[in-house]
């Protein structure tokens, strides 16, 4: 058996459901369209991204300059039962979050590394150089995968693989050693636009393109501060991530059932809806326990709960309003100004009062305005008060 047999051979075994091989030369039309679309800002707000980063992630000689194959991985990653919406009047009110399916388990990133590990140990022991990249490496993760033949960069940017379909993990190996490379597929999502169609931000502006600054994904996940208050109404429940573009794909709709061992890998599932107002009373020690395997720690607690915190508002059920004046003498002025915010949502007495003391009590100026705010769009008080 070749040594690119013996390896794809091996990474299935590990649970990868998709291995190919391309060469190290750069990603020369990928890392244009990177660098174009860095230029227009549609990755603005990324503060980790720039320009060189777009053309460094398209070089995997970067590193590596006597690299010459990239060897592209997919590991599948576990999906919550779907689970229906809580009718109206059920339960004990606030509603449920939702987190994105890549987050349920153990971070992935080490689920990977320790996945690939063997594979390296491969190409080691037969003396070639090998070095891992899972996400945060200076990689474009889709245009390796699609040069290797994995699958396909779907309208809504995330690459399918055939039988698996996009909830999939990306990760690359490259090495000195010179394998068999593979061919990208011929496959494309066709007439298909239901991906285009369900984005609640419109963020994907054209077929494969993405406008980081109006996903849902980017403003729960990696932005840090305040949410503008205009995206706030489009997130919905989504307290970490945003699958939609994921769920309608008819390629995810029949995926093959994934590897129960790679599943295994991932460790016990957080909750996929968790609680809104429970989450919204968790403490620092809560969130790290609870937390701290999971991807959701990219958050911190301050903006988890700045999440939940506009989930409550978009969920807009008065039974929260109790939470959310809990909420309004946090610690952390992100959670107030949210707690703020989705009280205006909520409206009614109880939360134009709580509004009302905020604003006399509280010092920082911004959680002072969105009280302003909150209460303006609480409407005015059904008896006019003395105050
Ligand atoms: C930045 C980033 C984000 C940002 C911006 C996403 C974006 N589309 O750029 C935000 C925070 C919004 C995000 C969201 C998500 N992300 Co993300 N993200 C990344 C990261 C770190 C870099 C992506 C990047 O370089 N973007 C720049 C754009 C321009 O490049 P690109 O998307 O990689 O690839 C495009 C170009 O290369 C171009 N291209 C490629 N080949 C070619 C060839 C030609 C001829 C042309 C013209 C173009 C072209 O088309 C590709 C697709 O648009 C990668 C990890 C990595 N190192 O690659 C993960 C990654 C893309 N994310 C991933 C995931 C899982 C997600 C989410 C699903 C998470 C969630 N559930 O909330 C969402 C999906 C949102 C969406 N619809 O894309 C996975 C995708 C897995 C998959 N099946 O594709 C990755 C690969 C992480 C991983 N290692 O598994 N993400
Ligand atoms: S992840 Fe959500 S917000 Fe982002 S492109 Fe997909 S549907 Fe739109
Ligand atoms: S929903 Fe349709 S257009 Fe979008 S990625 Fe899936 S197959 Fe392609």
């Amino acid at each position: 058996m070749s040594l690119t047999d013996a390896l794809k051979a091996r990474a299935r075994a590990l649970g990868f459901c998709a291995v190919g091989v391309t060469g190290a030369e750069p990603f020369l039309e990928a890392g244009s369209a990177a660098a174009t679309r860095t230029a227009e800002g549609l990755l603005d707000g990324l503060s980790w991204w720039s320009s060189s980063r777009a053309h460094a992630s398209a070089n995997p000689r970067r590193a590596m300059p006597d690299a010459r194959s990239v060897i592209a991985l997919a590991f599948p990653h576990p999906r919550a039962a779907a689970a229906p919406s809580p009718r109206a009047g059920e339960g004990r009110g606030g509603g449920l979050g939702r987190i994105a399916a890549y987050a349920l388990g153990r971070d992935y990133h080490e689920v990977l590394l320790e996945r690939m590990q063997p594979l390296l140990g491969m190409l080691r022991e037969r003396g070639y150089a090998a070095k891992t990249y899972v996400d945060h490496g200076w990689m474009l993760d889709r245009a390796a995968a699609a040069r290797a033949g994995l699958g396909w960069l779907g309208k809504n940017t995330n690459l399918l693989v055939p039988g698996a379909g996009s909830y999939v993990l990306l990760a690359e190996i490259v090495t000195s050693a010179a394998l068999q490379p593979d061919q990208p597929l011929k496959k494309t999502c066709g007439s298909c636009d239901a991906c285009l169609r369900i984005c609640p931000t419109g963020a994907l502006v054209k077929p494969g393109v993405l406008d980081n600054r109006r996903c849902i994904s980017f403003w729960t996940i990696e932005h840090r501060g305040a949410i503008p208050r205009e995206i706030r109404p489009l997130i919905g429940d989504w307290i970490f991530g945003c699958d939609l573009c994921q769920e309608v794909c008819p390629v995810n709709t029949r995926p093959a059932t994934p590897d129960p061992a790679a599943l295994t890998a991932f460790g016990p599932m957080i909750e996929p809806r968790p609680q809104l107002e429970e989450l919204l009373m968790i403490d620092e020690q809560t969130f790290r326990v609870r937390f701290r395997q999971s991807a959701v720690w990219r958050t911190r607690r301050s903006g988890l709960l700045r999440n939940v915190c506009i989930a409550l508002g978009n969920v807009a059920d008065r039974r929260s309003v109790p939470a959310l004046l809990g909420a309004l003498h946090d610690d952390e002025t992100l959670v107030r100004g949210h707690a703020a915010w989705a009280l205006g949502r909520l409206g009614g007495p109880a939360a134009r009062q709580a509004l009302a003391l905020a604003l006399r009590r509280e010092a920082d100026p911004w959680v002072r305005d969105e009280c302003g705010l909150a209460l303006r769009e609480c409407g005015p008080p059904a008896v006019r008060s003395a105050v």
